[in-house]
């Protein structure tokens, strides 16, 4: 749970006043024109006060004008935005799910889940976004354009380990399994600005570690990854709920080489998150002409090393700031 670095009174009449903001808020930015956006109720945590209708434990305390964005799926579909013009892309072997059906998929569908014991159950709410990698196949992916671009920005969602985790090693060794990818004003070889990725590496016998690079923009290509930390162990880790933090900040001006890569994971039986990447001479380039900032992502994606098995993802809980997601 994240909680305020500080109890002052007037502190927490102030973070009072912006959580009722944020919940209404996210509200309007989660809902397509139902009812669905108490999540409170939905996960059994009913907070005496009828406004709050976050879980507190999912979005902190922050002024409004700092969370950019937050999503858990619960309209049952792609719908949510903000007033930046935030929008998902369409669905590329994902759907928004319930532990009873898939319901979202480029338009509203109703399939009902496969009898074979498989778990959606989502971690916040009732919905959350399914990734499917079927065996052999190396795309599944879902993009998004935040609307507006960020110099800074923080990242965090939830993400579960595939209920039969094995590092995919189909081909290329299994590096380079995307994990997510940030970019400014084209992707890689097409970006004057700086792209940026983590990657999931083989670490032997089905385990994963996490790497992160980024391209110098001026359309170049990524450099090599860097800072391997150990990231799934394939034995123990399956099936389990961790949530990610990403913290990314464009240099100053060209040459200055003050950008910054930070990231984070906790697993959801943690109270603590813990760090595993910091860059602080990161010479992440904005693009001549605009936008001036990150702008454009996907999450997972392109599996180099693809899965023997059908392989599925689920994410949750996603959220955009300006401001730290750490507390
Ligand atoms: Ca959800």
């Amino acid at each position: 749970m994240i909680r305020p670095a500080s109890f002052n009174p007037i502190s927490i009449l102030k973070k009072s006043i912006s959580f009722t903001l944020i919940s209404a808020f996210v509200i309007i930015a989660s809902c397509s024109g139902d009812d669905t956006g108490n999540m409170g109720d939905a996960t059994g945590d009913n907070p005496k006060d009828s406004t709050l209708t976050i879980p507190r434990d999912t979005i902190p305390v922050l002024e409004p004008k700092d969370v950019l964005f937050y999503d858990s799926f619960e309209s049952g579909d792609m719908s949510a935005t903000n007033t930046d013009g935030f929008q998902w892309s369409g669905n590329n072997k994902t759907s928004v799910v319930t532990n009873e059906a898939a319901v979202w998929n480029n338009g509203e569908i109703n399939n009902p889940k496969p009898d074979d014991g498989r778990d959606w159950t989502s971690k916040d709410g009732s919905y959350g976004l399914r990734f499917r990698y079927p065996a052999g196949e190396a795309w599944a992916e879902q993009r998004f354009d935040m609307g507006a671009p960020q110099k800074e920005l923080w990242l965090r969602y939830w993400i579960r380990v595939p209920e039969n985790y094995t590092h995919g090693m189909m081909s290329e060794g299994g590096v380079n399994n995307k994990f997510i990818s940030i970019w400014m004003d084209g992707y890689e070889g097409f970006g004057d600005g700086s792209s940026f990725w983590l990657s999931m590496e083989s670490a032997g016998n089905g385990n994963t570690d996490l790497a992160f690079t980024y391209s110098l923009g001026s359309e170049t290509g990524s450099i090599a990854y860097r800072q391997h930390k150990p990231f799934i162990n394939a034995e123990n880790d399956k099936g389990k709920w961790m949530q990610m933090v990403i913290h990314l900040k464009a240099q100053s001006a060209v040459g200055v080489n003050d950008g910054v890569v930070e990231t984070w994971r906790k697993w959801e039986s943690e109270t603590e998150f813990t760090k595993f990447h910091e860059q602080f001479d990161v010479p992440f380039k904005l693009p001549d002409n605009g936008p001036n900032g990150f702008q454009k992502g996907y999450l997972l994606g392109w599996a180099n090393g693809a899965y023997a098995e059908d392989t599925e993802w689920l994410i949750d809980a996603f959220t955009l700031s300006t401001a730290t997601l750490i507390e």
